[in-house]
């Protein structure tokens, strides 16, 4: 008796098992690789719905991290999101598949102002996302300097409550710009000031952070970050002692588009997804959610007025009159990396 209800039981998880399986077989599958925090989850389920797919949807945190993922194979992701810099490295590297644009008919959204960036001249290998700028996010009540400048990161007064971002080129960038030189120089000397710059200012950081900045900004564990524009509105909306600014000396803009890897399985499938992720009621969804700004101007129209007005997520020209967008360095990639590391490592 006892033999034959395990027998049973065994039977029956066998078939559901089976039957599971064979559920997610039949689905066409998308698999998304996107930057943590950067989209309503909402947005991916009504997508599997809509289209009967289904979505694998992995992230990474730098764009670093997503290009050595892509690049050394093994991967299979059909939609990834880089930043100017990097989908021109990638676009020069043969890593990317050239988007037919009469399967984007929604490309008609978009701001004409974020199409045909000398990173991908006509659009053919990438779909704007998101954009913004990079700046200082810091708490009025425990900053009582103007923030104006970068200078603020090295000042001892705000030992162990600065943080900054963990990521390559934004924390050199901001280095190079703090000594008065491009976020994009080539130039050794220049490169080996901003190292010194960072190696001098490591005792004064509480930690080199990603999205868990937010937590920490909102939480007032750190009086001054280094972030994107569009974490600083989701944490100004969440603590309004925050304020953002776009340093004196300038500072980066940067462009995340859609990109279809070369060896994406489902091709047709990730034309379908860019398309629908710049339907301007999507659009708008994911941009109210993540608190970055959409270049999709319908979506714009879309948004809560607060949101429309934030001169943190659109900024007037004035305010970006200083910025540059990041170039891939090329052949001077490696000191880039270099000198991370050694800044990073440095005790
Ligand atoms: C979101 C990261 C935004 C990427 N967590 C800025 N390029």
């Amino acid at each position: 008796m006892k033999k034959t209800r395990i027998l049973l039981l065994i039977v029956l998880v066998l078939s559901v098992g089976i039957a599971l399986v064979g559920c997610g077989d039949d689905k066409p599958t998308l698999n998304v690789y996107n930057w943590g925090d950067y989209i309503d989850p909402e947005v991916i389920n009504d997508f599997e719905k809509e289209f009967g797919v289904k979505v694998n949807y992995d992230t990474f945190a730098t764009n670093e991290d997503m290009y050595v993922s892509i690049a050394k194979g093994g991967t299979n992701y059909d939609v990834t999101f880089p930043s100017d810099y990097m989908i021109e490295r990638m676009i020069a590297e043969d890593l990317l598949a050239k988007i037919d644009k009469d399967k984007i008919p929604n490309l008609q959204y978009i701001g004409e102002r974020y199409l045909n960036l000398d990173f991908d001249p006509n659009n053919e290998y990438s779909v704007p996302y998101m954009w913004g700028t990079v700046g200082i996010i810091y708490n009025k009540k425990m900053v009582d300097d103007v923030v104006d400048s970068w200078d603020i990161l090295w000042n001892e007064k705000y030992q162990g409550q600065i943080l900054m971002l963990d990521s390559q080129r934004e924390s050199i960038g901001v280095a190079l710009k703090k000594l008065g030189y491009s976020m994009n120089t080539r130039n050794m000397d220049e490169l080996e000031a901003a190292k010194e710059e960072l190696i001098k200012q490591k005792p004064l950081v509480y930690a080199y952070v990603g999205d868990e900045v937010k937590e920490l900004m909102v939480g007032e564990e750190a009086a001054l970050a280094v972030v994107w524009s569009g974490d600083a509105v989701a944490m100004i909306r969440e603590n309004e002692n925050l304020a953002y600014a776009i340093p004196k000396e300038g500072s980066n803009i940067w462009f995340d588009n859609m990109v279809i890897p070369k060896n994406a399985p489902n091709k047709e499938l990730a034309e379908e997804f860019i398309n629908f992720m710049n339907r301007p009621e999507i659009a708008a969804r994911n941009a109210e959610y993540i608190g970055y700004s959409t270049p999709n101007t319908q979506a714009l129209e879309l948004l809560p007025e607060e949101l429309k007005n934030s001169d943190v997520a659109y900024p007037s020209d004035k305010a970006i009159e200083n910025t540059e967008i990041f170039l891939d360095v090329k052949d001077v990639l490696t000191i880039y990396d270099n000198i991370w590391l050694e800044v990073k490592s440095h005790r």
